[in-house]
């Protein structure tokens, strides 16, 4: 089984390039910007992530990010990413970033955007792993900021695949954001928003993502199954949940394995996903072993994890239908 999972040809759909910085790539990038750490080692930074709810994991989160400040500071932290993911037989990711986490500390956006691109198109010709950025607004700052953010976006319109919503979801439903979510359809951006496993109002941030705002995709998700109307209506829709059963366990209780499988049986398009996964110790090969362990998913079953996957990509028809 785990040279079955390890040979599966993957798609990663739910990944903060921001939550893939590992403690050794943020030593380089705090020598190379002359920033002093208050860790003086790998495992001691290790050892800091402490994390077990959303708020006590995003405090770790946005600290480390500070150490990236260059466009090869953003370049080398998506090649790492996309070298991890293309040796784990991921062939397509959709990753997300968050311009505001840098923008709001000084860092200018097309220095963010420039990095990532150039490393994308680089990874495609020397890896053969291709990638789409989606841009995440932060819940937890204003909507005029978001605004101020999808505007700034557009001349990079053709680098972006969409946009979506992440950071602290408490007190920030989706319908804060409706005015920027129907301007971001406007632009021809695609549409996805994080609706975290077991927030408080999980369900009612599920209807609005749906029905309110209409997205075309929503990151977790799981606590769907806590109304039948809306997973009759995500099914009729054909939209795809983007899971993250190791994050899950951080976060909440568990990894959420049964919700999953529940999913999977009533045949909603649900993908495996890793988040955060330097935090979390653990890409989507992890993903999936851990959820194989916890459901003894049959060969076809974690195939069909993956073929959800590559069936929801935000890829034009023609470069989908070559993964399918
Ligand atoms: C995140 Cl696990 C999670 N939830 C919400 N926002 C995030 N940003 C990065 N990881
Ligand atoms: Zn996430």
């Amino acid at each position: 089984m785990r040279e079955f999972i390890a040979g599966l040809p993957k798609c990663e759909l739910h990944l903060h390039i921001e939550g893939t910085l590992e403690p050794e790539l943020k030593f380089e990038l705090a020598g190379r910007n002359g920033l002093k750490l208050p860790y003086s080692s790998v495992a001691e930074i290790r050892a800091a992530y402490t994390f077990d709810s959303l708020s006590s994991f995003l405090k770790i989160y946005y600290e480390g990010m500070r150490v990236l400040r260059t466009e090869p500071d953003f370049y080398d932290l998506a090649m790492a990413y996309l070298r991890r993911a293309a040796a784990q037989n991921v062939r397509y990711a959709e990753i997300f970033f968050d311009p505001q986490a840098h923008t709001s500390r000084g860092v200018p956006f097309d220095v963010v955007i420039r990095g990532l691109r150039r490393a994308l198109m680089d990874a495609q010709a020397q890896l053969g792993v291709r990638a789409q950025l989606i841009m995440c607004f932060l819940r937890d700052f204003q909507a005029e900021y978001a605004m101020a953010t999808l505007l700034e976006s557009l001349p990079y319109r053709e680098w972006i695949a969409g946009v979506g919503l992440d950071s602290d979801e408490r007190g920030n439903p989706p319908v804060k954001f409706a005015t920027v979510y129907a301007r971001a359809r406007q632009e021809g951006y695609l549409l996805t928003m994080h609706c975290d496993v077991d927030q408080d109002d999980a369900i009612e941030h599920i209807r609005q993502a749906v029905e309110d705002i209409g997205v075309d995709r929503i990151d977790h998700g799981v606590n769907i199954l806590e109304d039948q109307r809306l997973v009759d209506l995500v099914l009729a829709r054909g939209m795809g949940l983007t899971c993250c059963p190791i994050s899950n366990g951080y976060v909440t209780d568990s990894m959420k394995a049964e919700g999953i499988r529940k999913l999977l049986d009533l045949g909603v398009r649900v993908t495996i996903n890793s988040d955060d996964p330097a935090y979390f110790d653990g890409y989507v090969l992890e993903n999936l072993e851990a959820l194989q362990h916890a459901l003894q998913l049959t060969e076809a079953e974690l195939a069909q994890l993956e073929r959800n996957a590559f069936e929801i990509t935000w890829l034009p028809r023609h470069l989908k239908d070559a993964y399918l």
